[in-house]
């Protein structure tokens, strides 16, 4: 009920969702619309491919339940929570249509500040992607592919009466398919690099359906993962601490709490939350491309 609170609901600082894919017919709208009725945030992160243009152009699928979706992304803006879209490659041709429409506020990137003073550049990280890059045929021809493991899923899902998990065949594939996992780390890599350019303590991105936080040479690696298959969103609570949650509220994965800046004068945490422009964004040129 809109305006309502409902004391099993968690107040959080901030949301962070990607990858919803909503037009696809495997998204798992029900189990995300759960997981929005059930936190309430300051700032609610749509950290791209929420609609699947894509899917969408190949056969029309608008289910009731993506209409209830945007009605509670509604109904949080009206309860005060500011909602910030950066578009994905699925979701690239609805910029204009985002910006027109004044709800929300769309850029390629935001600067998200934690309350230790942290910043973290949240993207979706589609340019991180080579074959997004050079090659939109092999991702189309993948997308086609994960399409197929996505439903042999859930057939095995019913077929066994629920018994196994939801993405067996997703989760074989991806962790003996080295190429594609050594093309996941060029990609943390690239992400984290780019992190660094921008001054930033870590990065939260989408893109690959890995939910991960992790580390490497000082900067905070966040995924937020996706609503295909792993159901995972990640929230930031009030003390600043990052969560990935999975549909059900249990929490999967979560940072170590900030402590003070390491390196004093090194960043003025009083800063305001910028936008940073296209022009900002350096894709380096690619070195070895990792997936065959
Ligand atoms: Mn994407």
């Amino acid at each position: 009920m809109p305006g309502c609170h409902d004391s099993s609901e968690r107040q959080v600082r901030s949301i962070f969702v990607s990858d919803t894919h909503l037009g696809c017919k495997h998204a798992r709208a029900d189990a995300l619309l759960d997981f929005l009725r059930n936190h309430r945030a300051d700032t609610l992160y749509l950290v791209g491919d929420i609609i699947d243009g894509w899917a969408l152009r190949r056969k029309w699928h608008w289910r009731p339940i993506y209409d209830a979706i945007i009605q509670r992304l509604l109904e949080m803006r009206a309860e005060g929570t500011r909602l910030r879209y950066a578009p994905g490659n699925h979701d690239a041709f609805l910029r204009q249509y985002l910006i027109d429409m004044g709800v929300v506020d769309v850029a390629d990137q935001f600067i998200h500040t934690t309350p230790a003073g942290q910043r973290f550049l949240v993207l979706h990280g589609d340019r991180f992607d080579k074959f997004e890059q050079y090659a939109t045929w092999f991702t189309m021809m993948t997308a086609a592919t994960y399409n197929v493991m996505l439903s042999m899923d859930y057939w095995l899902h019913r077929l066994t009466f629920r018994r196994t998990q939801r993405n067996v065949v997703c989760g074989v594939v991806k962790t003996k398919a080295k190429k594609l996992v050594m093309h996941y780390s060029e990609f943390e890599r690239q992400l984290i690099d780019n992190a660094e350019k921008h001054e930033c303590h870590g990065v939260i991105c989408g893109h690959i359906h890995n939910p991960k936080i992790s580390e490497l040479a000082g900067i905070t690696y966040v995924n937020t993962g996706d609503w295909l298959e792993n159901c995972t969103g990640l929230v930031e609570r009030e003390d600043g601490v990052l969560e990935i949650v999975n549909a059900d509220g249990s929490v999967r994965q979560a940072s170590q709490p900030w402590g003070p800046m390491s390196v004093e004068g090194e960043f003025n945490g009083d800063e305001p939350q910028r936008e940073v422009a296209e022009e900002d964004v350096d894709v380096s040129e690619p070195a070895e491309v990792a997936v065959a």
